[in-house]
């Protein structure tokens, strides 16, 4: 039987390397949330959503999102572009709190710029247990509500794209909101 040369064996064991470099490089780090969908406010009526946010897929070191929420009846409409906050809730690791900066706040015909909160949980497909929550203590309002699926009339799907459990703790863990307004959000919190 031929032995393997030495040579051989190096190249074996590089190319060994290399592979587990490429796997290793394969993993999928980013995370984030994509969302969309319409919730029953305290008001009765609905309010729309579309909230994307986490960590960008094309540089898991950055952040990267936007808003848009739209509530109608009380004559509110947001927008925002810009993520300085994304963390996974300690009570649910299927939740997440997306934190917005400079958002555009344009209520009862005022203009303002100020910081706005989301959170949001994927609890699976159907979405019927989904929720998302909006905090915006500029103008002291804040609504959650689960998106229900099929009973209607709230709506539509909170999709976490999660990291690969390989990629380490790239999310931090939220630390308790104190602003007084974002009351109304209960699913983040601490079991
Ligand atoms: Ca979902």
């Amino acid at each position: 039987m031929k032995q393997p040369s030495y040579a051989r064996l190096t190249a074996a064991v590089l190319l060994g390397a290399a592979l587990m470099t490429a796997r290793m490089y394969a993993q999928d780090c980013d995370d984030r949330i994509t969302s969309g969908g319409w919730i029953v406010t305290s008001f009765g009526s609905t309010a729309n959503f579309g909230a994307h946010g986490g960590l960008d897929p094309s540089d898991p070191t950055q952040l990267k999102g936007n808003l848009n929420y739209v509530h109608r009846e009380v004559d509110l409409h947001v927008v925002a572009q810009d993520v300085i906050a994304y963390c996974r809730c300690p009570g649910n690791d299927n939740c997440r709190r997306i934190t917005y900066g400079n958002a555009k706040v344009n209520y009862q015909g005022e203009q303002l710029t100020c910081d706005v909160f989301v959170e949001v949980c994927d609890l699976g497909e159907p979405p019927i247990a989904d929720t998302f929550s909006i905090c915006i203590p500029c103008i002291g309002y804040c609504q959650s509500g689960v998106l229900a699926g099929d009973e209607k009339p709230s709506g539509g799907n909170i999709q976490l794209h999660a990291s690969d459990p390989g990629c380490g703790n790239a999310v931090p863990v939220c630390l308790p909101l104190l602003e007084e307004t974002c009351s109304c959000f209960n699913q983040c919190a601490a079991p």
